[in-house]
Parts: structure tokens; C-alpha cells; sequence
């Protein structure tokens, strides 16, 4: 409909539909444009990404993109038309800590010298006033026996049943640790590369330790209260053999209110948020012979359908989306966010951001990372398994970093800034990864692993990986966890 003289309530009712304010200034200009004022929201609202009011500059620079573009129509929304009519509530999503669009590093030396630098300052800093923090290379020159220092773990050595010796540096030099009896146990689960804490007795070349401390989060006693529920999943691999599409049909029915008794569609319609924890697509060529298992060859495809699959959630939810080692986004962590290239295929209630991403929810701190490192963690500490993925994840939390092992089977890229350093504590730390399902609070903070929707694979046969998929987290923050199950296999 092209608008010749068009009632400002209506334009401001559009807006409002899609959940933003307008300035009354914005109001009149798409008035005078004289073009079909649905493409003018539409297009607004694709732009705006989360904005409090859409100001008169949104608009006129959307007019002069749409005045400079040939005259296309725009696609029908594949949206349904009830989901369209519904009001989406004012959510927030303030992202506050992403490498997304901020990447400096080149792989330089003096990137990986920065990095450490980076990683050390932060964590020691955590330290500050509960560790005297003598420079390693001073310690000889102090004149009490006992010592307080903080540094980089390097190698661990066990030296007997009841023995282990590892090194620990800082800028101003390096020192060995003995460790005996419990603390023996303690240094054969250090990772390397972590940041801790050593009090200890100066004997021989070295510090015999009395106790080694993580910097570790305080307590969170903040009193959250709030009226919604976050959903959280992972690992759909959209585009994989192994799909669960029925699986994922039940999830739709079930998110979009459609299915379940009253208590179900009660806590479905109290759902606000949706976390999407990487591994959105399965793909090309991320593990050996991966061609035999994908349903979908082309990465263009594979995002179309998720885009699609996601066009398919109520659109007042508003979704916030991750990516994981297997999406198109580099490797190394930190990974910036889908490009616009993939991004803009997704319908406008989904916020693409980087791995890891810090995001306030309304007052509700989330870390998301994808969890490529728990499998190093796994790997190192014995009394771990992929079973109780949340118990690895506490381990991050221990530590203060999402991927304390450099050099493993979490590929790092050298940033300047350490984006991997957990310094503001979450209230929830959000991970998938490892296809399993998993929950717990950890001194007042709700980890969730939030498991997949691809049944095993051949490869996962191969290297013993027995998948939890379609377990459902739900978390009312300063309420309820429910866990919802959608695979009955
Ligand atoms: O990872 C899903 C899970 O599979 C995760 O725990 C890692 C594991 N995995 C992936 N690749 C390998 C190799 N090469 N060896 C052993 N285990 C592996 P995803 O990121 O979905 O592939
Ligand atoms: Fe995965
Ligand atoms: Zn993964």
C-alpha cells in the first residue's frame, strides 16, 4: 500500500509491533516518503539491531538506500501471519564483552607476547589482597622463608605416588613448585598455562608449596527475580545426516506453544530468550571423510535451511546466536560473529554474536562459549568425564578462563586484549561443545551444557562419543531449571 496521506498512529503502531519506539520526527518523514510504509518498518526494523527509539537519521538513511536501490519487491516473510501480529516484548540485549569487529591480531610475536601479558594481568589482578604476589624473580631476595607468588603454570611433572613438581612464571622470571601428598592430586589436574597462586616455604632451588589457590569466582549471592525464562541449546549441526528433525519439529511445537499441558505451554509462553551455543551447521570438511555424513553440501545451504528452521520460532522470543568450530567464522577463539553474508539471511529476532560473548539479559549476566576447550579438560583431569560436562565447565570457572591449555585442541589467536579471561563473574556460563547434557550452580552460577540435535555419527562411533541430544535447558534466573527432554532414542 502506497501511503498519500497516512495517520502517524498507525506508523507509530507498526513500530511498536515490532517492539520499537519512533521519534516523532522519524514519524513524519516516512509520512512525506510516499513509499509502501510495511517495506519502510520492515526495512527499519532489519537495521535497527536492538536500538531503544528509531531516530529520523535511521530513516533517512534507509530512504536514500532504498531511493539508490532498483525498485525490487522484497520476498514475502515466510512468517506466519499470527506470529507477525504478536507483540514482542521489550527485551534488551546489551552485549558487553565480544571480539566481534575488534580483532587485531596478525600472529605476531609480539601478538602471543601481548596475549600471555594480557591473560597474566587480568587474573593476577584477582589475586590483588588475598596474595602478598612477590615477583618470582625477587623471591630469593625477601627475607621471610615463607612466600606468596602468582604465575603461568608450565610443565607439571609427577615425580611419585606422593610427589609432583611444576614450573611457574612470571614477566620477571621462573620457579619450581613441589607439591606432596593432596597437593600432589591438586598439581597432576593443573592444565598448564593457567594463572594460579602459590604459598609456600623457600627450599633448595624452589618453593615447597602449602597451598595452591585458583583464582576461582566469589560467591554470587545476587538476588535475580525475574519474570521469564531463557532457553538454551546447542549443536543443531542443521545440514547433518544425523539431524533430529522430528526431534526438532517436537522443540518448535513445543517453544511456539502449540503442544503440552498446561504447566508445558505455561513455560513455554514465559520464554523470552533463546541461546544458541555454536555449531549451528555441520559444515564442510571440519573432521576426516565428513562429505559421507552431510545431507546438505553447500555451507550457502546449509545456512538458508537454518535460517529457515529459525524463522520457524515465535518471533517475540528474541534469539541470540553463537557460533561453534563448525560454523564459517575462523577457527581460532576468540571467533567474531557469523558475517553479514550468512547473518542476513536470519530473521531479525536473532543477534548473532561472537564466541565467547558476555551478554546482559536484563540484568542477567550470560557467558556464552562454545566449549572447545572442554575437551582438553576432559582429556587432562582423570576424575572428569564427558558424561558430566557442567563438572569441566566449573573447572573454567575455577580458573578464570575458557581455555586456559594453549596450544591443544583449542586453537587460540593471539588478541591483544585476553577475550577468553573470564573477568566479570556470570550469573550463567552457557557452553556446548561436547554433545552431552549437563547442569549445575557453582557458587550461585548456573552452568549449563546444553547437549545437540545431531544423533552419533560415524566419527563419533569411531572415537567413542556417545551424544545426549535434544535435552532442553530452561532457567527462570532466581527461579527453576527444567530440563526437557525431546529424544526418546
Ligand atoms: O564436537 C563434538 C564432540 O566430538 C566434542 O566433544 C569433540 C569430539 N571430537 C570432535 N573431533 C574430534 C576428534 N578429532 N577426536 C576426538 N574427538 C573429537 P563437534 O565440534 O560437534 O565436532
Ligand atoms: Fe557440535
Ligand atoms: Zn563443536
Amino acid at each position: 500500500m502506497i501511503i498519500k496521506s497516512i495517520d502517524s498512529q498507525l506508523i507509530i503502531k507498526k513500530f511498536a509491533l515490532n517492539g520499537y519506539n519512533i521519534h516523532p520526527n522519524a514519524v513524519d518523514l516516512i509520512k512525506k516518503a510516499g513509499i509502501d510504509i510495511d517495506r519502510i518498518v520492515d526495512e527499519v526494523c532489519k537495521r535497527a539491531d536492538g536500538c531503544f527509539i528509531i531516530t529520523p537519521d535511521d530513516v533517512i538513511r534507509i530512504l536514500n538506500e532504498i531511493k539508490n536501490r532498483a525498485e525490487t519487491p522484497l520476498p514475502k516473510s515466510k512468517v506466519k501471519e499470527s506470529d507477525d501480529k504478536r507483540v514482542r516484548k521489550s527485551e534488551s540485549v546489551n552485549v558487553i564483552k565480544d571480539v566481534t569487529g575488534k580483532s587485531t591480531c596478525r600472529g605476531t610475536i609480539e601478538d602471543f607476547i601481548n596475549y600471555f601479558n594480557s591473560r597474566y594481568e587480568k587474573i593476577s589482578k584477582i589475586f590483588r589482597g588475598r596474595l602478598t604476589q612477590i615477583p618470582i624473580g625477587s623471591v630469593w631476595k625477601v627475607k621471610s622463608e615463607k612466600v606468596d607468588v602468582v604465575g603461568i603454570v608450565g610443565n607439571v611433572k609427577e615425580i611419585s605416588d606422593d610427589k609432583a613438581i611444576f614450573e611457574l612464571e612470571d614477566k620477571t622470571g621462573k620457579i619450581n613448585v613441589t607439591a606432596t601428598g593432596k597437593l600432589k592430586e591438586v598439581a597432576m589436574e593443573l592444565l598448564g598455562d593457567e594463572i594460579i597462586g602459590v604459598s609456600g616455604s623457600l627450599m633448595g632451588r624452589g618453593i615447597i608449596a602449602d597451598r595452591i589457590i585458583f583464582p576461582d569466582v566469589p560467591v554470587n549471592d545476587k538476588k535475580l527475580k525475574k519474570d521469564f525464562r531463557i532457553v538454551f541449546i546447542s549443536d543443531t549441526h542443521f545440514g547433518s545426516k544425523t539431524f533430529l528433525k522430528d526431534e526438532w519439529n517436537s522443540f518448535l511445537k513445543w517453544i511456539n506453544c502449540e503442544v503440552g499441558d498446561n504447566r508445558v505451554i505455561e513455560i513455554a509462553e514465559s520464554v523470552k530468550y533463546l541461546i544458541i551455543c555454536g555449531d549451528l551447521v555441520d559444515g564442510i570438511g571440519i573432521y576426516p571423510e565428513q562429505d559421507k555424513e552431510i545431507e546438505i553440501l553447500d555451507i550457502n545451504q546449509q545456512y538458508e535451511f537454518s535460517a529457515e528452521q529459525l524463522d520457524l520460532i515465535r518471533k517475540d522470543i528474541k534469539i541470540i546466536l553463537s557460533p561453534g568450530n563448525h560454523d564459517a567464522v575462523r577457527q581460532a577463539e576468540p571467533q567474531p560473529a557469523l558475517p553479514k553474508e550468512f547473518s542476513s539471511l536470519f530473521p531479525k529476532n536473532v543477534k548473532c554474536v561472537g564466541n565467547p560473548c558476555f551478554v546482559d539479559l536484563e540484568g542477567v549476566k550470560v557467558l556464552i562459549y562454545h566449549g572447545r576447550s572442554l575437551d582438553d579438560v576432559v582429556s587432562r583431569i582423570k576424575r572428569l568425564n564427558y558424561s558430566n560436562p557442567h563438572e569441566a565447565m566449573i573447572e573454567l570457572l575455577k580458573r578464570r578462563h575458557l581455555s586456559p591449555m594453549y596450544g591443544n585442541r583449542s586453537p587460540i589467536a593471539p588478541e591483544n586484549d585476553d577475550y577468553l579471561v573470564i573477568d566479570e563473574v556470570p550469573d550463567i556460563l552457557h557452553s556446548g561443545h561436547v554433545h552431552t547434557y549437563g547442569t549445575a550452580f557453582y557458587r550461585g552460577v548456573f552452568v549449563v551444557n546444553s547437549s545437540t540435535w545431531q544423533s552419533q555419527t560415524e566419527f563419533q562411533k569411531k572415537v567413542n562419543l556417545n551424544p545426549q541430544p535434544g535435552n532442553v535447558a530452561v532457567y527462570n534466573p532466581g527461579g527453576d531449571v527444567i530440563r526437557l527432554r525431546f529424544y526418546s532414542g
